[in-house]
Parts: C-alpha cells; structure tokens; sequence
C-alpha cells in the first residue's frame, strides 16, 4: 500500500473540517429565501435577533370541541338542494359556536409561498389551511373541498392553471387569455373563498330584505318571468383586482386577504355575456327602499373563514351604481346556464366594478344605510398608502376598491423569452379600463417607456363601454440584447396606467395596474453579424437553448485580431 502524496492529504483534511454555517446559508444571505430571516430589532440599547418560530405544533382541545356540540346538527345544511350551504348571517350564535371549534385547536400554518419558492405544480398551492379549517367544522362542511375540486375538473379547461386548490382560484394560460374576444366559459378565471355550493334550481329562491318597503322572496321562475321584469343581455368583462399580483409579489412581500395570496398572472380577468335582470327593477318591485337606505348587501352562499371566524360571502354597492341599471342579476353566461363554478342558478353582476362584488351563489339582498361590514367588503380589497404595512395598517386606513382604474397586459411574448425578429416583435396583449370607461389607446416601447408606439386602431378589438379590448403589434426594434417592453394604455378619460409597479405597490397587493413590463432578448437577425454567427451556429449542430450556455464557435482567428491591432493599437505615444 503506497502512502498517499502529501498534498492529497492535506486536501483532505481541509475538506473534511467541520463547516459552521447552515447549509443553505448563501441562499438566505442573498435574500432568497427571506422567510427564514431574523428580524434585526434595533431599538433597544443593544441589537436582538427575532428569530423565526421553531416547527409549530399542531394541538386540539378535544374536550372542549367535544362540548361545543353535535358539530354535524350544529352546522347541519340549512335547506334541501342546497349542498354545501350553512347559513351564518343570521345565526350569530352559531357562529360563535364555529369560532369556538376552530380556536380549540391550531392548524398547520401555510407555508410561505412569496418569500420561498412557489411550487412548480399545478394546483400551485394546496390551500391545507383552509382545507383543515372545513374539516375542524364538519357538518356539512365536511364534504366541500372534495366536492369543489370535482366541480373543477368538471367545469373547467383541461389546461386552467390552479393557482390555489381550495378555496379554488385559477386562471387561464396566457395563450388563451385573449384568444377570443370572449372568454370560453370553461376557460373564464375563477376567485373563490371558499366552497363551491350545488343548488337545485327548482329549490332555490332569493330573499330581498332590509330597508324596502315591502320584503319578498323569489323563486328562479319568478325572476325569469318577462312580464314582471324585463330581461337584458350585456357584454361584461371582468376583473379581480388580484390581477397582476405576481409583480407586487416578486418585488415586495405583502398581504392581502386571507385567502392565501393567490399569485395571479394576468389572467384574472374574462369577458362573457351575462342574461339576467336589473337588481333596480327587483328594488322597484319591493316597493322601493326606505329610510335612507344606500347601499345593497349581497350574500353568498358560500363559507368564508376570516381570522378563524365564519360567515357567508358578503360585500355590497352603493344605490346610485344599482339605480343606473349597471347590476344584473344574471342566470345566463355565454348563452348557458351559469357553470356552478361561476355561481348557478343566480349571481350579480357588478358592471365596470372588481370582480368581488359580482357575487356568485346569490341567495340574498338587504338594503343597508352604509357600506357592508362583512369582512370582504370593510377588512379586505382595501388599496392602502405605502407607508400602512403590517404593524400600523387598520381597515380604515384603505380605500374600499370599486371601480377598477385603467390597465394593460402583454400576453406575448413572455417574460425572459428569446425573439427572433425582423426588426419588428410581434406582440399581443389585452386593455381594460372599469367603471364604464374604455380603451381609447394602447402603447407599446421597446426601450422601457422612452418611446412609444400606438397599437394601430385596426389591430384593437372593437371597443364597449363595458368590455377590454384585446391589441396587436408589430413593435419596432432594433437591438441585440435584453429590453424591456412595456405596454400602457390611456380610456377615454385620459387616464393611464402609472409606469412602474413601487409606485402603486401596496400593502393589500391589489389592484396592479402599473404599466405591464417584460424583458426579453431581442436577436435582430437583419443584422449582417448576427445573420453569420447564427449561420456558424446551424453549422456546427449548436443547439441555440439556453441563451446562456457558453458555445464556442470557430470564427475570428487569432491572426485577424492582430491584423486588427495593428492597425488598432491598444497603446497610445506620449
Ligand atoms: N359567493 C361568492 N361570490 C364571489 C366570490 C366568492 O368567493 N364567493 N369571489 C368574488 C371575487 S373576488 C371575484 S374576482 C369574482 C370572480 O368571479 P368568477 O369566479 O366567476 O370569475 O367573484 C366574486 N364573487
Ligand atoms: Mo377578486
């Protein structure tokens, strides 16, 4: 046996030494998975670390669960037909009841999806928490997120990207966001919070209660009768204002709801043909409202837990928005019955406001004097100043957000994409401007907002008062190298779209209407270089992906580059 050489030895005692610092140490240093980090206290005398908690254990209090009650009479169905509904709104005790299982005992916390990495699946996230809180209810919770997820599989596209499972969230591929002026029914986003309930039509009815004069409730065949109401159709788009999020996300960590923050793309917005009634022709039905009522509530069937509290999905608009005739009760999506997904038999359809208020699964309208105090409407979708964050922000401190502001996406390319181009990038992209105002321009640049391109009007979608339009471009471009594309658009008030992302980030992480940016890398191939090099590249079978591969090319010899410093030289004489 031969002694090993000296210096292999000592290369081995180096590497064997113990290392000090965790493994994933240069990870956390650069910021990549913040979570972990401590927070640096600074304000005593001397500095303290405020570590993250340890693995928290999950506990339950068996007992006291226990004598809470019959946990399936207690949260029992509330009517025949009516799968997955339990009513809370009106039953404050068994609400308290709810909120004494679910504080019993503790549930895995979620992990943190915007500071570590967002899983690469889809469903992208599970949603456990909210799983775990049904299950911790049971009665007719129990069976919901199974029952939601079928419901998916069953009304939605094959290639909907699942941003969260339960309560289910998902939204279209880029590719088919704008691919038809209207938006499939299969393929149009869906936001929920919580389940999705199944209601026989022929049991359902609405209440309408509250400040009118006289209270009634209908049936689907009263409301579908034209000789009391009479019936109307409209082109609406839709947007949640948690559209674009993805980019507050990837910049700075925020919160919003409770739902966990869904990281939606650009897809969160869809255009369809609703059919259905006026809520003002329901009001005048009712006699009108009284005593100075001025705002609607609408509620949902559905269970929304909020800070281990439940209640019905709940949120409201004010008089003068429903007076206008621009709140359909709606039954009919694209010339079908509403897809159970999408709130059969009856939702409202909030024309030019978010998403949020264009409740699904309508079961009740109450006249109220002020705005909703349900959580949705007075604790979340709130648009806050930068300076309320965590530790300062109360409700108050948000305006409650209705009418979305003007908007814009670039659906193609996407972000980080090679394009080969003529001097010319073919881009595509939708605008969208709420509260019954349009997109009059659309603007393109190719150098991060420096110059500007209008989208020619023949290649804008036909313009509604209600509705996107989606464009195309042809965007000039000379260079080779990384660019930014950014894309804004101005309605017909003139309003526009602010230019970057920090300047109306905010807390809530709503409402991302800065100018949509991408970058890409642009390889002019009119360029007689890039034409050869490109040209050597197909020669030698050099796969042109990844653009960062390292690839030698035998090209410029060693005797051209001093034939070129010859005549080049590097130094200059005194
Ligand atoms: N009952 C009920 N209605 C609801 C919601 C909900 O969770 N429950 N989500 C709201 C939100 S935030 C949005 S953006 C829209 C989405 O409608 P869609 O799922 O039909 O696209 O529904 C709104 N109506
Ligand atoms: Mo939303």
């Amino acid at each position: 046996m031969s002694t090993p050489h000296r210096s292999t030895m000592e290369t081995r005692t180096k590497y064997t030494k113990p290392i000090n610092n965790r493994p994933d140490e240069w990870k956390v240093e650069q910021g990549l998975a913040a979570y972990k980090l401590p927070i640096i206290d600074q304000s005593g005398k001397s500095v303290s670390f405020i570590a993250p908690p340890a693995e928290q254990q999950v506990t339950k209090n068996e007992k006291a669960i226990r004598a809470i009650g019959d946990r399936s009479k207690l949260f029992a169905r509330e009517k025949p037909g009516w799968t997955g509904y339990v009513e809370w709104e009106i039953h404050p005790e068994k609400k308290a009841k709810a909120h004494e299982v679910l504080t019993s005992q503790t549930f895995a916390p979620c992990p943190d999806f915007q500071w570590g990495p967002i899983p690469p699946t889809n469903p992208v996230l599970p949603g456990d928490d909210f799983k775990s809180w049904h299950t911790a209810l049971g009665g007719e919770l129990t069976r919901v997120p199974d029952d939601s997820w079928k419901t998916v599989l069953k009304e939605k596209h094959p290639e909907m990207l699942h941003l969260l499972q339960f309560p289910y969230n998902g939204e279209p591929p880029k590719r088919l966001v704008t691919d038809k002026a209207i938006t499939p029914n299969s393929l149009h986003f869906v936001r929920n919070h919580g389940g999705i309930p199944l209601i026989e039509e022929k049991k359902f009815e609405l209440q309408l209660d509250g400040l009118v004069k006289s209270p009634k409730t209908y049936t689907m065949k009263d409301l579908m009768d034209e000789s009391i109401f009479p019936q109307m159709e409209k082109t609406i788009t839709m947007q949640c204002s948690g559209t674009r999020r993805i980019e507050q996300i990837s910049l700075y960590a925020g919160q919003g709801d409770e739902v966990p923050q869904a990281p939606w793309a650009e897809g969160a917005i869809g255009t369809a043909r609703y059919k259905g009634i006026s809520l003002k022709k329901l009001i005048k039905d009712c006699g009108g409202l009284i005593s100075n009522a001025k705002h609607l509530e609408f509620y949902g069937v559905d269970t929304y837990v909020k800070d281990l509290s439940v209640g019905n999905y709940v949120v409201s608009v004010p008089w003068s928005k429903v007076k206008s005739n621009e709140v359909i009760l709606a039954w009919e999506m694209n010339g079908e019955p509403l897809p159970k997904i999408h709130g059969f038999p009856l939702r409202v359809i909030v024309m030019g406001y978010i998403g949020a208020r264009s409740v699904k699964w309508l079961y009740r309208i109450k006249a109220i004097k002020s705005p909703s105090l349900a959580p949705v409407q007075s604790r979340e979708y709130l648009y806050f100043n930068q300076q309320m964050g965590k530790y300062n922000q109360r409700p108050m401190d948000g305006i409650q957000i209705q009418e979305m502001p003007v908007s814009s996406a670039i659906m193609s390319p996407w972000q980080n994409q090679v394009i080969m181009h003529s001097g010319k990038i073919r881009c595509k992209g939708w605008a969208y401007s709420g509260g019954g105002r349009w997109p009059e321009r659309v603007e393109l640049s190719a150098d991060g907002g420096f110059n500007w391109y209008a989208v020619p009007e023949e290649n804008l979608s036909k313009k509604g008062k209600w509705t996107w339009r989606s464009w195309e471009i042809d965007l000039p471009c000379d260079v080779e190298g990384w660019i930014e594309i950014v894309c804004r658009c101005w309605d017909n008030s003139l309003n526009t779209q602010p230019l970057n992302v920090r300047a109306a980030w905010n807390w809530g992480l709503h409402v991302t209407s800065s100018a949509h940016r991408i970058k890409i890398y642009s390889v002019n191939k009119t360029h007689k270089l890039t034409q050869q090099k490109l040209a050597q590249f197909k020669e030698h079978d050099i796969p042109l992906v990844p653009l960062t591969r390292y690839d030698a090319v035998p090209g410029i010899t060693d005797r051209e580059i001093a034939k070129y410093q010859e005549s080049h030289p590097r130094d200059v004489d005194e």
